[in-house]
């Protein structure tokens, strides 16, 4: 298998971060976001074009949650893949492979199962936030819960974690040229967009219905993903970094929960790497032609 088909720790990642940016001086460039609650930096790729003039950004963060191993694998895998891809003629892109380091090195040394960051709390025995719950949507509201030991803890008061904070101020500061968010999750195939944490319909919520996404999955892969607004397809879960970026103005909003549907869940073998990140490809390069031009 290649090195995209395995999984690969969380300092193997860091390498592979420098290792891209040294080969590609002329299109990757790696920005220092901000650092996680343990100091780990977080990184972000830029892929651009040489001189490109592009006022079009899309971002795309992977890993929030710790255990969802097959995430980061997607931003390797999209990293890899746009570089053959006219993708980036149209629009720059901002990618952060590992956006829960702290969550996501305890996964691989200590257990497999962790979700959240692994931040102190001052209240609680209990280690970490889910940073899908953190952000400034209706935050905390139902479908997330104050009590540190939960895996939907919301923390202390939005964006409390320095994994958030990082992500929302850049998206902040990048406001006016990212056009599209996309976070990797999984499981349960699904494309989700806001919103999740209320049952009201986005503005925009026909121009979300990304069925063709879905139906191209289906066509070449022979894979069902279902699509739909988060809190009508899954469940009522505020303070998303989704509704955020869309509440922030970023219209194209989209959770991905890629394979599997739970036969083997977060611990989908490395044998299916390939395929689960190959169909979320095509699906996301999809939806970037949607997006419109005149903006
Ligand atoms: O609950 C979540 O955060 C996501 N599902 S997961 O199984 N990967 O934990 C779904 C997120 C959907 N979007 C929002 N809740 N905003
Ligand atoms: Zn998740």
């Amino acid at each position: 298998s290649t090195f995209y088909e395995r999984y690969h720790s969380l300092d193997d990642i860091y390498h592979w971060i420098n290792k891209t940016r040294q080969d590609n001086p002329d299109t990757v460039e790696a920005i220092l976001i901000g650092s996680s609650y343990e100091k780990r930096p977080l990184y972000a790729l830029k892929l651009s074009l040489n001189n490109s003039m592009n006022k079009k950004a899309m971002w795309i963060d992977c890993g929030i949650h710790a255990r969802e191993w097959i995430a980061p694998a997607f931003c390797l895998w999209f990293v890899q893949y746009v570089k053959i891809t006219d993708i980036m003629d149209n629009m720059d892109v901002y990618i952060l492979p590992v956006m829960n380091p702290d969550g996501y090195h305890y996964t691989w040394a200590t257990n497999r199962m962790w979700r959240k960051n692994r931040s102190v709390s001052k209240s609680s025995k209990c280690i970490g936030v889910d940073l899908n719950r953190n952000f400034d949507a209706n935050w905390c509201t139902e479908g997330a819960s104050h009590e540190p030991c939960t895996e939907i803890y919301c923390g202390a008061f939005p964006e409390s974690e320095p994994e958030s904070q990082a992500v929302a101020n850049f998206l902040r500061s990048h406001k006016d040229s990212v056009q599209l968010y996309l976070s990797m999750h999984s499981y349960s195939q699904m494309l989700l967009f806001p919103y999740s944490c209320t049952l009201d319909e986005a503005e925009n919520h026909n121009d979300l219905m990304v069925q063709e996404a879905a139906q191209l999955i289906r066509r070449h892969y022979r894979n069902i993903y279902k699509y739909g607004s988060g809190s009508k397809t899954i469940y009522l879960a505020p303070g998303g970094s989704d509704d955020w970026a869309y509440n922030l103005g970023i219209k194209y909003s989209f959770t991905f929960e890629l394979q599997d549907r739970g036969r083997y869940g977060f611990l989908l073998p490395p044998s299916h790497i390939s395929r689960a990140c190959n169909e979320a490809l095509i699906a996301s390069i999809l939806i970037t032609i949607y997006i419109p031009h005149d903006l």
